[in-house]
């Protein structure tokens, strides 16, 4: 097919963005310019926008039914962090000098628009950030694409502050409507629960299984076009909300039985009324499973539904589809397609194992052992009875299949079955997805290694072939076009705009390692983004940052893996040297920002220590001409990508072995910022693209861990009862020195950390093992900092060996590995 340039179609329709901003003010909202909010004058541009945005939908929309060479790629989870989208959608569409000039004639700056929209928060960190990474990609490279997820009425909570504790409120992100979707209610389709398995005989005397006395609810989908850079082609974000098939019961009604009356409706509201909030940590709770299968079955009708109009017959089902499992959460698509093919459409068990084992593909996110999805039993089989009987069959088959490849091993059996035996049996969604899948692939080479040598070890050598590693990616038009304008100026001035499509394109920048006058404009760049964010801080949080000191910032989800804990422990430290008169030879500022679950005490208890510790640093005299410490609340996508380009130090100091991949490392390094971390997840891979020189290693390696744990020899008291530094901080903690009023506030850290009170051992994260070297590697970071050109330089060569870090590099390794799709334009 040949190629229609994709600002073609833009320039035409430019011509009327104007008109089209205008019709919709007057029209779609019944609101004139002169007396219109901003808000009303944001839903205007919006729409106007979107049309452009819906012209390319319809011609992608005439590819996927004209082109049957194309397969389609579906990724199912259960977030997608797409953040804003108004600014984003303009700098795809390369419009904005366009609507710069129509906002203008308003007295109108983009600027002031961009802020009035509502985060899609509909995710909880890495996972979900990634999905949304993933659409931008496809669409800009022009592959087909769907997402399937929920539409939650509530997205992640809105993060208060409180006299240093989070709390937690409802984040109704749709309450002043939202322009980006369109529903199509036409599309909808049935999703059943409960009921039972039934027994009977076909026509042809076949013994057939049947799902019935249901529970219905309807899904409706609701589609988000996502936008690739400079593309004709968009992804479908396609979200389902389900509704009753009868809402308003007038025969209970008549009866007085209000209740009753809208008891469908309510039972339909609260499947996807929230998300749940929880990151790493499964909790089995009934409302969560009832999603799971809602988005899924809906997800697999619609795609089954759309194979069939292409093709005519489901033979071939993985020749047109694919379907991506992030993570476990969607695993239900394996039953719920078994069913779809044996009871529906009356294929015999081996060739709809076949069309399942060929179309689904399954990636892992985490080795936590607490964060594994396992359904109790009777809870899965209640629910959904058809489906529990497919997975008994699925496991009778698979287990027979392992007694023959390891004779006489019963462990293999015990280990690799998909139930687990117990006082409650179990239902293991990793080994379902293990078994089913046709690829399985870890999120960075490490956390590969260990899926392969450990948490899914049985399963690899069952099936070495199905192994594969896709290390994250990140979208740079986003992480670096979009929130950090400046920076992308002066790339394109130096090296030209390839890069925007091609991050690879970044090690032209080597070129400038020696231009002076270059570097002190890269470091003029930071100095703008420092302000910019210290703006916000002044403005928000009523802090006034000094932004010569040197900006080391941690953001990410609050949990004890990712030690956040280790950071404020070294902030204490330094309080302690400074108290001394030992000063530091340049001034720091430590930001942190980031939600915890809010069941998550622990993680919760950091959040207070962070703030308490904050208060008494910033709050004195003399330490305060040193360092300071901000908690921002409320992290999410418009948040970060405020902080993240104004970082001198990135903290991405997890425990080695714990950190699937992160992401948000990447983000910080295509931003310029020097990474302190240790030897986890991607950062082993940003330090193979750097070089030892150019970031801050430190602390146990993951063997060295595994190895304490397994000897039992790891002694953390040891470590207090020798080290003064140590003792001296976490005595500090102990006895109330940052909460005088509550002195026995953090004890729980302390014991933790000793005696592993609310944990397996003591220190489970080597918190206490990992400081000596991760304070000694600050003190060169210090050093390094006193040198702006050296500085400079290492900032440089971070972004020039960022390219690798790209999610269209990530993407084109699923399509080269797994997905085998190809490009709508070759
Ligand atoms: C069922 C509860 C639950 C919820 C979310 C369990 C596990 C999760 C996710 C797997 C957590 C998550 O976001 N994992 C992160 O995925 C990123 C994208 O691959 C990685 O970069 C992070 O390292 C990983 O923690």
């Amino acid at each position: 097919m040949t190629r229609v340039p994709a600002t073609k179609r833009t320039q035409k329709s430019l011509e009327n963005l104007d008109e089209s901003f205008i019709h919709h003010l007057n029209h779609t909202l019944a609101e004139d310019s002169a007396s219109a909010t901003t808000l009303a004058k944001y839903f205007a541009l919006s729409y106007a926008i979107r049309d452009l945005i819906a012209d390319r939908w319809l011609h992608t929309k005439s590819i996927i039914f004209n082109r049957r060479d194309l397969r389609i790629v579906n990724y199912l989870s259960m977030e997608f962090l797409i953040g804003r989208l108004l600014y984003n959608n303009v700098l795809n569409l390369k419009i904005e000098k366009h609507v710069e000039e129509l906002l203008e004639k308003y007295g109108l700056r983009l600027e002031d628009l961009i802020p009035l929209e509502e985060d899609a928060a509909l995710g909880n960190g890495g996972l979900g950030r990634l999905a949304a990474c993933f659409l931008d990609s496809l669409a800009t490279l022009g592959y087909l694409s769907y997402g399937y997820t929920i539409r939650y009425q509530y997205g992640l909570f809105k993060q208060l502050i409180e006299n240093g504790y989070q709390k937690e409120e409802p984040d109704d992100w749709q309450k002043n409507g939202y322009p980006w979707e369109f529903p199509k209610p036409e599309e909808a389709v049935v999703v059943k629960f409960f009921g039972r398995s039934e027994v009977y005989t076909d026509e042809n005397g076949w013994l057939k299984f049947r799902w019935v006395d249901t529970y219905n609810v309807i899904a409706v989908p609701y589609d988000i076009y996502i936008t690739g850079y400079n593309s004709e082609i968009v992804s479908v974000l396609r979200l389902w909300q389900p509704k009753a098939i009868s809402e308003f019961n007038f025969a209970e009604f008549e009866k007085g039985n209000y209740e009753k009356a809208v008891a469908e409706k309510n039972f339909a509201e609260k499947i996807c009324k929230v998300l749940y909030p929880n990151d790493a940590f499964y909790q089995g709770r009934e409302l969560r499973l009832m999603q799971e299968h809602f988005f899924v079955s809906a997800a697999l009708q619609d795609i089954v539904r759309r194979h069939k109009k292409r093709y005519g017959t489901l033979d071939n089902l993985y020749e047109g589809e694919v379907i991506q499992l992030n993570d476990t959460h969607p695993a239900l698509a394996i039953p719920e397609l078994m069913r779809i093919l044996l009871d529906e459409e009356g294929y015999g068990w081996e060739k709809a194992w076949e069309i399942v084992s060929k179309t689904i593909a399954y990636t892992n996110h985490t080795v936590m052992p607490e964060a594994l999805e396992k359904w109790e039993a009777p809870l899965l089989q209640h629910m959904l009875p058809r489906h529990y009987q497919i997975i008994e069959e699925i496991n009778a088959r698979f287990l027979k299949d392992v007694a023959e490849k390891f004779p006489g091993n019963l462990q293999k059996i015990v280990n690799m079955s998909i139930f687990e035996e117990g006082h409650i049996k179990k239902v293991r969604m990793a080994n379902l997805c293990s078994v089913a899948s046709f690829s399985i692939n870890g999120v960075s080479q490490l956390h590969t290694e260990i899926l392969k040598q450990s948490v899914l070890k049985d399963f690899y050598e069952m099936y070495p072939e199905k192994f594969n590693n896709k290390t994250n990616g990140v979208t740079q038009r986003r992480w670096l076009l979009e929130s950090n304008p400046p920076l992308a100026r002066l790339i394109t001035e130096a090296i030209g705009d390839r890069w925007i499509t091609d991050l690879y394109e970044l090690r032209k920048l080597e070129m400038f390692l020696d231009d002076t006058s270059f570097l002190e404009r890269l470091g003029a760049v930071k100095r703008w983004n420092k302000e910019r964010l210290a703006k916000y801080i002044s403005e928000k949080l009523g802090i006034t940052l000094d932004v010569d000191s040197m900006f080391d910032i941690q953001v990410k989800r609050i949990h004890e893996y990712k030690r956040q804990l280790l950071n404020i422990l070294h902030v204490i430290h330094l309080y302690n040297e400074i108290r001394d008169g030992k000063l530091p030879e340049v001034p720091r500022t430590f930001i942190f920002a980031g939600k915890s679950a809010p069941g998550y005490r622990m993680a919760k208890l950091i959040i207070k220590l962070i703030n308490s510790v904050a208060k008494v640093v910033n709050e004195d005299p003399v330490v305060s001409k040193y360092i300071r410490v901000v908690f921002v609340p409320n992290y999410n996508v418009s948040l970060a990508q405020i902080i993240i380009p104004a970082a001198n130090v990135s903290e991405q100091i997890s425990t080695a072995g714990t950190e699937a991949s992160g992401t948000g490392n990447m983000k910080f390094m295509l931003n310029g910022a020097l990474t302190i971390g240790t030897l986890d997840g991607a950062n082993i891979e940003m330090l193979e693209e750097v070089g030892a020189e150019n970031i801050f290693i430190f602390g146990l390696k993951a063997d060295e861990i595994e190895e304490a744990k397994r000897k039992g020899k790891y002694n953390p008291f040891g470590i207090y009862m020798d080290n003064v530094k140590i003792r001296r901080i976490l005595d500090m903690i102990r006895t109330g020195y940052f909460n005088p009023d509550e002195p026995e506030l953090f004890v729980d850290i302390f014991e933790n950390l000793l005696y592993g009170k609310y944990a397996p051992m003591p220190d489970q994260y080597f918190v206490l093992a990992d400081f000596e070297s991760y304070a000694e590697t600050h003190k060169k970071i210090e050093k390094l900092y006193q040198n702006p050109v050296e500085w400079n330089k290492k900032s440089l060569l971070n972004i020039a060996r960022s390219g690798k870090f790209s999610s269209d590099r990530t993407i084109e390794e699923y399509i080269a590995d797994i997905w085998k799709s190809k490009k709508v334009y070759e």
